[in-house]
């Protein structure tokens, strides 16, 4: 219902705000610092304790409380967490309410200062994104979406571009952290022919802050191949409730386990972007 719907939003921004003070406490000092699949793919400790904080806080106010909260009572006992994942738990996404979680996406850019880092939260209900927020401590930027209740940067409603014209739209891509030749090969034929159709490029190192700026007009497209589902599930909800389209980047509906993405202003940008590609790279699925 909508009034569940709210509540699951309210509750996501509390703990992400919570979650984002620890991500802003910890920006400007010395990180502890791991790689996962190779040097380019990042974890630090502050990721790992954020997502068990967030996990944490939903628990308890979902499961464990059930008393001054009993309407929702073990409604949500899912998760997928991107250092849960990377701990070893393989990603299942069934169609129970599920929380979906990346501590911090853009982890390169918060190991070095850069300050388009933010904290993710979604939740999906028979795998369809109903909540989406995306909180960036450093910029002070909240962003909200509820499926059907609109768009929020701050409490301001947000809305993309509506731009139609490739040839006058920005487009955000992503080297991503694969450091395989193939992978990159076909990367850069798609960038090489993406700066020649488009007015320009632009990289803010997580998929989030792509999509979330994507949703508030500031540039007008984004595609990537590489990411995983909590890097743009949950700014998926800001973008389509802001007005935005979401595909596949070959089309047809996205596939959040694909692990590739491609989002514009409009439905007709998307698809024209989407054409533009040369040709669209088949990532191993989640
Ligand atoms: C990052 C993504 C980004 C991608 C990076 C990385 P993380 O997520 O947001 O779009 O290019 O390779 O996957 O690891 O910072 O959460």
């Amino acid at each position: 219902s909508t009034a569940e719907i709210q509540d699951y939003l309210k509750t996501a921004t509390v703990v992400a705000k919570e979650a984002g003070e620890v991500v802003r406490e910890a920006f400007y000092k010395e990180k502890s610092l791991q790689t996962k699949s190779n040097y380019a793919d990042l974890v630090t400790e502050t990721d790992q304790a954020v997502e068990k904080q967030i996990i944490n806080s939903l628990k308890e106010k979902y499961q464990l409380t059930s008393e001054d909260n009993n309407q929702y009572e073990a409604d949500i006992s899912q998760f997928i967490g991107e250092e849960s994942v990377a701990g070893g738990h393989k990603t299942e996404w069934t169609d129970d309410p599920t929380w979906i979680i990346d501590p911090i996406d853009g982890t390169t850019n918060f190991v070095h200062q850069i300050p388009h880092t933010c904290v993710c939260i979604g939740l999906s209900i028979k795998k369809q994104m109903v909540v989406g927020v995306v909180y960036a401590p450093i910029l002070n930027e909240m962003y909200t979406g509820a499926k059907g209740q609109g768009a929020f940067c701050n409490g301001e409603r947000i809305s993309t571009s509506q731009q139609n014209d490739l040839k006058q739209a920005i487009i955000y891509l992503e080297g991503g952290s694969s450091r395989e030749q193939d992978v990159l090969r076909r990367k850069f034929n798609i960038y090489h022919k993406v700066v020649e159709t488009t007015r320009g490029t632009r990289t803010l190192g997580s998929a989030a802050m792509n999509m979330v700026n994507v949703a508030k007009g500031s540039g007008d497209a984004y595609v990537e191949y590489g990411l995983h589902i909590w890097d743009f599930a949950a700014s998926g909800v800001i973008l389509i409730e802001a007005g935005g389209a979401m595909i596949d980047p070959a089309g047809g509906p996205v596939d959040f386990l694909s692990r590739r993405v491609l989002c514009a202003s409009s439905q007709s940008l998307a698809d024209q972007l989407s054409t533009t590609i040369p040709e669209h790279i088949e990532m191993e699925r989640d």
